[in-house]
């Protein structure tokens, strides 16, 4: 199967480059950072303009992912519905249309009077992306699409992506805030084993350009089936202490159990993906979160990468109990095809029991030991 990968790769470029577009034209800009003010103000509308930018790029992926490969069409999921409600109260399906003139005239549906901004995004929508990557080109896989499903995450770290921080400085190499954390993340998983399988990383706000200013994006991805394991990153080096990244929400029983196996030096950072994309680079070796607050959508295209390296995402709850009971065999990974029974929206496909990301087993090894001290866990 040529082509599946490198659809993904192009799709993840759009959709950096729409994310892009909505910070830089002021047009968009001022609806993802419109304040709901006075009551004379289109209230609803400016809320959720927000709300909208992920919708469309969640459905441009999946509207030029479906084009490309139709036995992928009913299997392309994504953290967004793409019912929207216009301002008048109406609902609206947000949805690439034939022509961009089309795509604008829906999108002013829900943005009228901004007639500016649905032309901008519009075209950003229609416009073809480029890849001049030789070594992606090259890349030829055997697995079908007729055996694959997709997750989408259009925006992770969307609160980073709004407030938009943009010289936040790293700590130890990890920035613990800020625009560089919001990601595209696309995930395709065997949609019989619920195995993750392809994995895209692309990173919107890389770095500025230092002459225009501009942001520019980078993209990664990995391959992990049969004995294949693609990336186009190198496993990190070996480091002798484990670096632990973690959100600053993480519980205090967590952090006191883990501070003393990485010398009293934990890292902090915000967005799922990009705690994850901390251990894909070599930056952090493992990220631990002991809450049920990811989703299918955030780990998905995280975890095939982190498999093409070597390593994987071990579903936390399930880990300890295996432990506990000294059950033998391996810890086991998250998958992506369970929805959770007799839950309701976005709660059906949450990470529950939480998780652990790694690239060197024997970190895995000594962090779930220390996990498993905690009680509760
Ligand atoms: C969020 C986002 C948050 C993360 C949360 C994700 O996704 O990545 O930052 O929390 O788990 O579900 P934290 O930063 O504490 O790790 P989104 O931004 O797409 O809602
Ligand atoms: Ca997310
Ligand atoms: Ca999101």
């Amino acid at each position: 199967m040529a082509g599946l990968l490198q659809a993904l790769v192009g799709a993840s470029e759009k959709a950096a480059a729409i994310a892009r577009l909505c910070r830089r034209e002021q047009p968009l800009f001022q609806l993802l950072v419109a304040e709901k003010t006075g009551p004379d103000r289109n209230r609803r509308f400016l809320q959720d303009f927000k709300t909208l930018a992920d919708v469309l790029i969640q459905e441009v992926i999946k509207h030029d992912l479906g084009k490309e490969f139709p036995e992928l069409l009913d299997h392309i999921h994504g953290e967004e519905s793409n019912e929207f409600r216009s301002p008048e109260g109406e609902m609206v399906t947000v949805r690439v249309c034939a022509t961009p003139g089309d795509t604008a005239a829906l999108l002013l549906a829900v943005l009228a009077p901004e007639r500016e901004a649905a032309e901008l995004l519009a075209d950003a929508v229609h416009r073809d992306v480029a890849l001049a990557d030789a070594a992606l080109a090259g890349v030829e896989l055997s697995i079908l699409p007729q055996d694959l499903a997709i997750w989408i995450d259009p925006i992770d770290s969307t609160n980073e992506y709004i407030r938009g921080c943009e010289d936040v400085a790293p700590i130890d190499g990890v920035a613990p805030a800020g625009l560089c954390s919001a990601l595209v993340l696309i995930g395709a998983y065997d949609r019989h084993t619920g195995c993750p399988v392809l994995g895209v990383i692309n990173e919107p706000f890389f770095r500025r350009d230092p002459v225009t200013r501009r942001w520019q994006g980078q993209y990664h991805w990995g391959v992990a089936y049969g004995d294949t394991r693609l990336s186009s990153l190198s496993p990190p080096g070996p480091s002798p202490v484990p670096r632990v990244v973690l959100s600053r929400a993480e519980a205090p029983a967590v952090r006191a159990v883990l501070e003393p196996l990485c010398g009293g030096r934990l890292l902090f950072a915000a967005g799922a993906g990009y705690k994850l994309l901390c251990v894909i680079l070599g930056l952090a070796d493992i990220y631990v979160l002991s809450e049920g607050s990811t989703f299918a959508w955030d780990a998905c295209a995280p975890h095939a990468i982190l498999r093409a390296l070597g390593g994987g995402i071990v579903a936390l709850a399930e880990a300890l109990r295996m432990r506990r009971a000294q059950s033998a065999g391996t810890p086991p990974e998250l998958v992506y095809n369970r929805p959770i029974d007799r839950v309701d929206g976005a709660e059906r496909w949450a990470n529950r029991g939480g998780l652990v990301a790694y690239v060197d087993p024997q970190h895995l090894e000594a962090v779930l030991a220390a996990l498993a001290t905690v009680p509760g866990l």
